[in-house]
Parts: structure tokens; C-alpha cells; sequence
């Protein structure tokens, strides 16, 4: 039995290395390859294995000790087993070349170890990613069977801290649970923020957290195209204006977001698969026969999405009346999940703040919905001269596994023809 001297590896550095991990202690059995202590330098952290089988005899280091390549580690008491052995002239203890295949992937930081005079290499080192945590930590991530490499740390200098390891095992959780329940959503890795400067954590309100939900499940799962146009609403907007000024204070007032909602009633008659919902299997189309209309109203808590009800039996005045109603109270949060159910088709007008145009996102398990910006004054050709028109932004975005580009266009062409001539939307 000989006593053989472990020294620190070359781990691709010239400066010091911290220990951060001593792995056995005095009396431990060691196999070949087993880690013996972990070191990290500026660049990496590292485990180092033992090149030999045997006893620990004594330690050397202790954990927050600074060395440099070549420091004793322990000595052992070889069994006599290792890779290749080899005596050192100048060594008073047996030495051995480090078994240089042990190294699964080197890299420039994960050179091989060397035989130094008067010692031994560990086995080639084993460089672990740029994963920097301490023993405790190291040790629960091998508990739950963690892989550190794939945990973003948020401790100083990104350091892996516990809390990191138990947030990773619960976002994978919630992966799980997530492709388990068919909702299959990606989770995004956690960042910590606070390293590039000062932050606030709010926490945010249930609204927001299943609206997200609604709107990545919608976008992820749904092939969105958007279909942009601008509608000639002159002679609508005059009739709305005088119409009002008619009317007076006291009575409902009649907002272009009525009209659009008329429009949409009668351009979904035209084209029912705008209509439509589609099966989870995608092997049938409910088409449906009643016509009932979302309208996303912005609030502070977030967008909420009531529904018009039986929006083809209403005029433009009572819809407009319902639309006043139903804002309100989306904005004193009284909606009933009721009020909220049951859309064919929505619209999403951002036309009272601005924008020439955006792409909405299909309230699934609608298959359309309409985007209206802020209407402007534009010159337009009429054949002869420029005309002014009060033009009206329209972005249709559609599901696309059920309806073809074509067919939008038609819609959306259609849809402006109706706004374009106010007397059809009474017929
Ligand atoms: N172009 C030009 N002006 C418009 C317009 C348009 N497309 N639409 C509305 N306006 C005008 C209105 O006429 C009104 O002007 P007056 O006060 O002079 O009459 C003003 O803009 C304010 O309109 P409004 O937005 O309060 O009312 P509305 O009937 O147009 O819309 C509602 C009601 C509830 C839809 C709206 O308040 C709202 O919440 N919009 C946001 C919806 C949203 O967030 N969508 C995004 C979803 S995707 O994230």
C-alpha cells in the first residue's frame, strides 16, 4: 500500500482557484474517477476526480482555501488500482499519469490533467458547465436529481442558491402538469432581474394570470394570419354625428362600435365559417346559428371580453345601449362569468387611442376577430381626384386552420362595403 499524493489540476487558469466542495473525509474508501473535492475559478466550476482506488489518509484543504495548480489535495493509500501508473524520478511518494480518456467532453477549460513532480494528477477533471454553487446546494440538487447546468442562479455573481433549485423542480413540475392537463404550454425560465439593476415585484391579479393563459394557449396552439384594410366611413361618421346631435343629451349614445357590430352580424351571415368553432380533433366545424358578439374592453385589472347577445336581433341603438351597460360594468367589476361566455366572433377596437393597425389574437375557440384602429382623414383616388375620407383601420386576424386567406379578404372587402354604405346595414 503506498501513500500517493492527489494535487490540484490545470483547470485553464494562472490564478488562484476557491474550493468550494470537499467531497470525502479522513477513512473514506474512494474509487477511481470519484469526485474528491470541487474547485471553481473565474471561468468555471470543476469536479475533481481521484486518479486511484483507495483510503483517504489526510485532507490538505478545506472549503474557501484559494490554490493554484499543483497544491497537495490529500494523500491516499492506493489499493494499487488505476488508470495508468508511472513513478516520478523526483516524486518521494508513487505517482501516476492521470488517465486522460477519463475526460467525457474536453474543452479548452477542461484540459487534462498532468503529472506533476512529486505527486499525482487527479483523473482528468470534470468541468461542470459554468455552474457555480456551493456544497449544500450541490448536494439537494443530487437529491432531487437536478441537473445544475440547467438551473439559472440568482445568487451573487450567479451563483445557484437553493431557492433556484426548488423554483427549476417547480416550473418542471408545472411543465408536467401543464402537458399533463393538454394545455402543453412552454414555461419560460425564471430570470433574476435584479442583476442588471433595481426592480419591483408585483404581484399580479387573477385576471391577468388567466387572460395570460388564454392568450399564449390561443397563440401558441392557433396558425394566426391577419388581414389588414381601411374602410371609407365618411358618410357613416356624419350620419352618426348628426344622428347624435339630433338626439340630444339624455338618450343612448350611438358609438361607431355599434355599427361595427351590426356589420359584423351581417357579414358573418354572409360567411358563416367566420362563425364557426373547430373540433379539438379537427374533424368537424360547428357552425353556429345564433350570433353573439365579444367586445374587449380594457380595464384596470385587464381585458375582459362580454358578450353581446343575440346581436342579429338587435338594432345599432340598443346594442349601443347593451355596449354602454356592459363596459361599465366590466370597469366596476360586476361582469358574471355568464356575461362573458358564449362569443362567435369578437372585436377588439383600440380606435378611441390610436394606431393605424395590430393583430389581435383569436379568442379561441372563436375562429376570427376584428381589429380596429383610429380612423384619419386620407386622400383617396375616386377615378377622377383625391376625395378626403375618413378611413377606418381594420385588421381581421383568423384562425387559419379554418379559414383561407381568400376568404378573409372577401370577409374583410365585404365588411367594408357595409360600413362604407350605412343604409345597408339597416336591411
Ligand atoms: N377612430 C377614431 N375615433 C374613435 C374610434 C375610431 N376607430 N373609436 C372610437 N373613437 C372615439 C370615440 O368616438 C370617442 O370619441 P368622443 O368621446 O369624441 O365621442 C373616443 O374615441 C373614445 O372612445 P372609447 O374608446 O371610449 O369608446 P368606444 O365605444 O370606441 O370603445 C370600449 C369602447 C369599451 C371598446 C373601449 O373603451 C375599450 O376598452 N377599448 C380598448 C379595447 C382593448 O383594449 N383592446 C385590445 C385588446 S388586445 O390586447
Amino acid at each position: 500500500m503506498a501513500a500517493i499524493e492527489v494535487k490540484v489540476p490545470d483547470v485553464g487558469t494562472d490564478k488562484p482557484v476557491d474550493v468550494i466542495e470537499i467531497s470525502v473525509k479522513p477513512g473514506d474508501t474512494v474509487a477511481i474517477e470519484q469526485t474528491l473535492m470541487v474547485i471553481e475559478s473565474d471561468k468555471a466550476t470543476v469536479e475533481v476526480p481521484s486518479p486511484v482506488a483507495g483510503v483517504v489518509k489526510t485532507i490538505a484543504l478545506k472549503v474557501g482555501d484559494q490554490v493554484m495548480q499543483g497544491a497537495l489535495i490529500l494523500v491516499l493509500e492506493g489499493d494499487g488500482a488505476s488508470a495508468t501508473a508511472s513513478s516520478s524520478p523526483a516524486a518521494s511518494t508513487p505517482t501516476a499519469s492521470a488517465p486522460l480518456s477519463a475526460t467525457s467532453s474536453p474543452t479548452p477549460e477542461t484540459t487534462t490533467a498532468v503529472t506533476k513532480p512529486g505527486g499525482m494528477a487527479p483523473a482528468a477533471p470534470v468541468l461542470l458547465a459554468s455552474v457555480h454553487a456551493g456544497p449544500a446546494v450541490r448536494k439537494l440538487a443530487r437529491e432531487l436529481g437536478v441537473n445544475l447546468a440547467e438551473v439559472s442562479g440568482t445568487g451573487v455573481k450567479s451563483r445557484i442558491i437553493k431557492d433556484d433549485v426548488h423554483l427549476h423542480v417547480k416550473n418542471l413540475l408545472t411543465q408536467r402538469a401543464g402537458q399533463a392537463s393538454g394545455t402543453g404550454l412552454p414555461v419560460l425560465p425564471s430570470i433574476d432581474f435584479s442583476k442588471w439593476g433595481s426592480i419591483e415585484s408585483l404581484p399580479l391579479n387573477k385576471l391577468r394570470r388567466v387572460s395570460a393563459q388564454n392568450l399564449h394557449r390561443a397563440w401558441v396552439s392557433i396558425p394566426h394570419v391577419t388581414q389588414h384594410d381601411a374602410a371609407d366611413i365618411s358618410g357613416l361618421e356624419d350620419f352618426r354625428v348628426s344622428e347624435n346631435a339630433r338626439r340630444k343629451e339624455g338618450g343612448v349614445k350611438l358609438t361607431l362600435l355599434a355599427f361595427l357590430v351590426k356589420a359584423s352580424v351581417l357579414a358573418l351571415k354572409e360567411y358563416p365559417k367566420f362563425n364557426s368553432s373547430m373540433a379539438p380533433d379537427g374533424e368537424k366545424l360547428f357552425v353556429k346559428n345564433y350570433w353573439h358578439i365579444g367586445i374587449a374592453v380594457d380595464t384596470p385589472d385587464g381585458l375582459v371580453v362580454p358578450v353581446i347577445r343575440d346581436a342579429d336581433r338587435k338594432g345599432v341603438l340598443e346594442i349601443a345601449s347593451e355596449m354602454d351597460a356592459l363596459s361599465k360594468k366590466a370597469r366596476t367589476k360586476k361582469l358574471l362569468p355568464a356575461d362573458m361566455q358564449g362569443a362567435t366572433f369578437s372585436i377588439s377596437s383600440l380606435g378611441g387611442i390610436g394606431g393605424t393597425a395590430f393583430t389581435p389574437i383569436v379568442n379561441w375557440p372563436e375562429v376570427a376577430i376584428l381589429g380596429v384602429s383610429k380612423s384619419r382623414m386620407q386622400p383617396v383616388w375616386d377615378g377622377k381626384a383625391f376625395q378626403p375620407a375618413l378611413m377606418l383601420p381594420l385588421s381581421l386576424s383568423y384562425d387559419h386552420r379554418v379559414i383561407d386567406g381568400a376568404e378573409a379578404a372577401r370577409f374583410v372587402t365585404h365588411f367594408s362595403g357595409l360600413l362604407g354604405d350605412v343604409r345597408r346595414l339597416s336591411l
